[in-house]
Formats: C-alpha cells, structure tokens, sequence
C-alpha cells in the first residue's frame, strides 16, 4: 500500500493516542461493569493494564500505521459496530452478515444451501418449503452461486426491511426478512437456467431486477449451438416486490428477451434516471466457443470487438407494455419480445469499451459509470445525454435491429485508471472508486458535474490508489450505491490470499480488505485483513447498524416465521398432547429450559407423523435445538417460534430426541424418548 502523506504522526504520538485510548476504554469499562456478567472480561482486564502499550507495539513490531489501524478497528467486547456488511458468500450459497469496522463475523443467513445450525433445509416446514420453491423443475437444488445481495430501499437509500440474493448457477432470486434475518422465498427464473445480473432494487423496491448472462434458448430450451444467432437470447426479469406481503410476486413480474450477448450486471436508475435500468454486455460478438473443433476459445472469441453494448432499458415503459398484456408466454411466464421491446422503444444501447464489467449509477443517478475489463479506463456516460439522443433518434441499428447511440454523444468523460477496472462504488466528498484486477488495486477518482465541488481535485481525474492483496473483485462501501452513500469505509473483496494469512493448504479463503476512506485526497489506509472461509464472495452491500431493527423474540409465543404470523398449530404450556388418527399421529410439543414436554413418544413403525414444537420462551437469545437421530430431523427453535417437521416412522427403535442448543446448566437432560414399535 502507499505510505501516505497525512499520516505522519510520529511513533511517538501514536503511542501516546493509543495509551490514552486504551485508558479511557477501560474507566469506561470499570464505570460500566456493575450490570455486566461476564466474569471472564473482568479477569483480563488487569492483565490488559499491566502491559505498557510502547512496548507492546515494539514487541510486535508494529508500525505507527498499524496502531491508527487497530485503533480504528479495535471494538471492545460489548460495543456494537456501526456498520453491518452484508457479503454474498459466494458457491457457499449463503449470505454474511459482517460487523464493521470490526470485522466480525456475526451471522451467516443460510439462503440456498441447507444449513444446521439455523436448521434450515432438515426437516423445519417452513424452510423446506422456501428450498423446494428454488427447485428446478423436479429437480432439487441444494445450493447457489450467490453474486449480488441488494438491501430493499426507499427513495433510493437503504430501509434496512429485506435483503434479495441471486443464485447465478441456477437463475433463482430469494428474499430474506431482516425481521429475523431468515430466507422466506427462492423463485426460480422461469426462462433462464443461470443468471448474473441480480440483483438489483429499483428506488422503492418495486421491482427487483434479475439480468441473463449465458445466452440460451429461453424456457430452458434446447437448440444447437449453429443457431446460436436465430435461438439463442439474452434476458432480463423485473420482479415485483409486495412489501405487504414481504414476497417476490411471480404472476406480476415479467422479462424481456434481448439479443444473445451476455448480459452482465445491472443497476437500477436513480433520482434523475429513476425509471430506468443500466445492463452491461460482453461478447456482443456473439462466439460461441469449441475450442476443441479449431474455433477461438471463448476468451478469445468474446473480446474481438473494440465496443460491447450497454443496454438502456425503460423499465417505467416496459411495465406499461408488460400490464397492457403486449407479451409473449414462455412456460406461461410474461415475456416482452425483442421487437416489442424496439417497436416500444423499451430498448437502446450504447457502446462501451472493452469487455466491460458492471455498470454503476451515480448517486444523484446523472452518470452511469462503466470499466472495460481490457481498457485502462472507465467510461462515463450522461443520462441527460443519452435522452437526448433518444429523443433525436440519432442511432444506427445492431442486427436484431435494436437501436445504438452514438458514444461520442452520450459520454462525458473517461479516466484512465489502471489495469483490468472492475467494480465502482460511490461516497460522499465526490469520489468514486474502482476496483483494479490486475494491479491489484483500488483506485480513488474525482467526480465532475455538480459533484466537483465536495472536494478539491480535478475533475474526472485519478486521485489515488491503495494496493490490495490480491485479485480484487467487487468493493463495497458504506451505502456506496445509494443516493447519500456514506464514505468512512470500503472493503475490496479480494478473490485471492496468497501470502496473507497461516497456511491452511491448497484451497485458501478469500481476503476482505478494510480500507479508511475518510480522509480526501491521496489518503486511503488499508485497515485489516478479514479472511472469508467460504465460497467466493462477490458483492456486499453496507448499512448503517441503526437503520436495522430486527426482532429480539418472535412477537408472541405460538409463531411461525415462515409466515410471520401466529401459528394454528401453536402450544401453549399445558396444552401438550399426542393426538393419533389412524396411522397419523400429531405430536404438539413445548419447549423451554430445561425440558421439553412430552418427554415420551410412542410411536408405530408405518406411522406417518406430525410433529410441532413450540419454544415457549420469550427471553432473548433463550433458543431450543431438536434432532432425532436416523431421520435426519434437525431444528432451530428460537424464542416464540412454533416449528412443524413431518417424516414416515420407516425404522423402528429408541430413538433419543435432544436440545442441541446449550440452553442452560441442565441442557443435556433437555432430552426425550421416541420409541417406535415395531
Ligand atoms: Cu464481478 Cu458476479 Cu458482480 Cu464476481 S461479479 S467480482
Ligand atoms: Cu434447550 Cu439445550
């Protein structure tokens, strides 16, 4: 990274910030301590206070940058973050909800992949009717290639109510509640069988967009590659969002059909170009690979052409079209075709420069910020531009006919960056920043326009560069995609460690990079090193903490989070029962520390049981587990939830059913028998 110019404090004074710091950390601590009962933080405080902070950097040869660092990461026990980071965890299918600027891992959100510890995906009604509903025909799907987490907003910024996630291996979209931080829905993509450019929230998260990528036919179709150019075709889906109801709505939703290039990623317009969607594209030259046949590989054959195209959707038209019934079915999905989308003009595009990847919307919504993964640049385009070649009709056409602005009228400015620019996100002195592959690196760079005036450099000019360790993807910053981003911090999201952390063998994690934006001009310091033991994460999106506000308990005893509402088949504490009907056999249980009543369970081998146990608890963190053994039954049962399984008594025994959660100092006993007859 570059050593920079406004940090020079001596070692001296860094010391003498951190002792200070540390002091006052601990009177706090002492004065706060009274209502506290951990004993263990008690204990080692003393040992924290015997230690001279100079001599403790010293002995770990820590450098003045690295104590500005600690201290401006360093969260003491009980302190809450200011930030909460939510990371797609890439082909772990999983969400990651990360503390900032701490850095601490505090939930993982199971979306696509079952996951024991929130028992999702073992037997839980609720969660296997959200998994079932991302299955791809009869075919069940237990995991995800998860890329694009977006926070639903409000007029443009964060509202802190849901988050949405794609699965690019298998197109599917889910909505999680950031009432519980629990996945409710997956929709599978009824035209596409993978996707990328999801997702994306329009301003009030009426629409949730979903972009192709792999061209294919749609409807999961099969064609021969040799009619690639007549068959095969790109696509782009608008869900509806109902915030009533907290689901995506398929019967309202709709796609539009686009030319087999590869759509890449999108972004909703904002403010000024709210109303409109912004998809890039690559191999607009249409390759269709078979190296093994004597044909250019597909990285040579995809990046022939100078220009790819990026497309200018009016989303605000096309819904129009789509509720006047003007679409076409595809496996009885709603589907604008290409000439409606032209003969609409739904549909325009732009070229953009070279291979590109990702576009990004400034925050006022005015510029669309686009990187060309061979091209040392980024290209700004003006939306007030663009509409004015609309209006002209200043275009040429491509072969299927779609119009094509001429560049030189709709941009504004390119800035030479670097090598391979990726990702760019926005913050709140006139910065964008872009990440750099192949440096690698992130790049700060100056706004124009109205933007110019929040700091003191050049416009439309590189301003600095911080070096990230390694191979950086995505970054993030705080609210760095909204209509106020925030600043403060960004994170690279860095593919590969290398040399970073302990070496744990041949696969390694992945590296999020905390990086200090505060400060304007060539001041950028990389903070802390976060590996990320999971699938690849692509991109995340950061909160302000406040702005969330998720339930402590479920809202009252008996409820079913599946549908956040009470549950019919609630027990209350004495209710309890065994109720047998035939070979049904319906179980209604309580759960509270330490037992679970009934105790005993008989069953009959060829029974088909019901199963419902209610944690009567309402006492925050007081969550029961449950798990029978051989039937692969595995439950989280958190204070107030109501939670239904069902299974055929196939195998007769004893069978053991236990809390797995250490609920309390008479857990294990929190246990029961299942005795199934033979
Ligand atoms: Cu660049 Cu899927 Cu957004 Cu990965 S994508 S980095
Ligand atoms: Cu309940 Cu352990």
């Amino acid at each position: 990274m570059q050593r920079l110019s406004g940090y020079k404090l001596s070692a001296k004074a860094v010391v003498g910030i951190l002792l200070v710091s540390v002091l006052a950390v601990l009177l706090l601590m002492s004065c706060q301590d009274q209502g506290q009962e951990g004993s263990a933080e008690e204990s080692s405080a003393p040992a924290a206070v015997s230690g001279d902070a100079a001599a403790i950097a010293e002995a770990r040869g820590l450098t003045p940058d690295d104590i500005t660092a600690a201290l401006k990461t360093y969260t003491p026990t009980g302190v809450h973050d200011e930030y909460i980071m939510f990371a797609s965890g890439g082909h772990g299918g999983q969400v990651y909800v990360i503390g900032m600027p701490s850095m601490r891992i505090i939930k993982q959100i199971a979306v696509f992949t079952p996951e024991p510890w929130q028992g999702y995906g073992y037997g839980a009604e609720g969660t296997m009717q959200t998994l079932a509903g991302g299955f791809v025909g009869d075919n069940e799907i237990t995991w995800g290639d998860t890329h694009h987490p977006a926070l639903s907003e409000t007029a443009g910024d964060y509202d802190g109510e849901w988050l949405f996630i794609n699965d690019k291996a298998n197109a599917r979209v889910a909505t999680i509640d950031l009432r519980d931080f629990e996945t409710k829905q997956i929709v599978k993509n009824p035209i596409a069988l993978s996707d990328h450019g999801g997702t994306f929230a329009t301003p009030n998260t009426d629409w949730v967009v979903e972009g192709g990528q792999y061209a294919a036919p749609l409807g999961w179709e099969y064609s021969s590659l040799d009619n690639y150019a007549e068959d095969y075709r790109g696509m782009v889906t608008f869900w509806k969002f109902d915030r009533e109801s907290g689901r995506l709505v398929p019967e309202e939703s709709f796609a539009m059909e686009l030319p087999p290039y590869w759509q890449d990623l999108c972004d909703a317009g904002k403010n000024v170009s709210e109303g409109w969607i912004f998809c890039n594209s690559f191999n607009t030259e249409m390759a269709t690979g078979g190296v093994e046949d004597g044909n250019p590989p597909f990285e040579a054959g995809a990046s022939q052409r100078d220009m790819d195209y990026m497309h200018i959707i009016n989303l605000d038209k096309a819904v129009e079209v789509a509720q006047a019934g003007n679409t076409v079915e595809v496996q009885g999905f709603p589907v604008i075709s290409l000439d409606t989308a032209i003969e609409e003009g739904l549909l325009y595009f732009v070229p953009e420069p070279k291979s590109p990847h990702g576009v990004d919307i400034t925050p006022g919504g005015e510029f669309m910020v686009v990187s060309g993964k061979l091209d040392p640049h980024v290209t700004i385009y003006s939306f007030e531009k663009v509409q004015e070649a609309i209006a002209a009709g200043d275009w040429q056409t491509d072969d299927y006919g779609v119009p094509i602005l001429n560049l030189d009228n709709v941009m504004e400015a390119q800035v030479e960056l670097g090598l391979g620019p990726l990702h760019t996100q926005f913050d709140d002195k006139g910065y964008a920043y872009t990440s750099l592959f192949l440096e690698p690196s992130v790049a700060r760079w100056s706004l124009g326009g109205d933007y110019a005036d929040l700091n003191e450099d050049p416009e439309w000019s590189l301003v600095s560069k911080v070096t990230v360790h390694y191979n950086v993807g995505h970054i993030a910053a705080a609210e760095g995609d909204t209509v106020s981003p925030d600043g403060k911090y960004l994170v690279s999201m860095n593919k590969w460690a290398i040399d970073r952390f302990n070496n744990v063998g041949p696969l390694l994690p992945q590296n999020f990079q905390l990086i200090d934006i505060n400060e304007p001009g060539d001041n950028l310091q990389l903070l802390y090193d976060m590996p990320i033991p999971d699938g690849e994460p692509h991109y995340a999106q950061i909160i302000k903490a406040d702005k969330l506000d998720p339930w402590e308990v479920y809202p009252e005893v008996g409820w079913n989070p599946h549908t956040q509402s009470p549950d019919p088949n609630a027990t209350q504490i004495g209710e309890e029962r065994v109720e047998r009907d035939g070979n049904n056999v319906e179980i209604f249980m309580t759960a509270i520390r330490s037992h679970f009543t009934p105790e005993h369970v008989e069953i009959k081998q060829g029974d088909h049981v019901i199963w419902h146990i209610t944690n009567v608890e309402q006492t925050y963190d007081a969550t029961h587990g449950f798990t029978i053994p051989l039937y692969n039954i595995n439950m989280s049962i958190e204070p107030g939830e109501t939670a239904t399984f069902e299974f055929d008594a196939t195998e007769d025994g004893v069978f053991s059913y236990y809390c797995t959660e250490f609920c309390s100092a008479l857990h294990l006993e929190m246990t029961g028998y299942m005795l199934i007859e033979p």
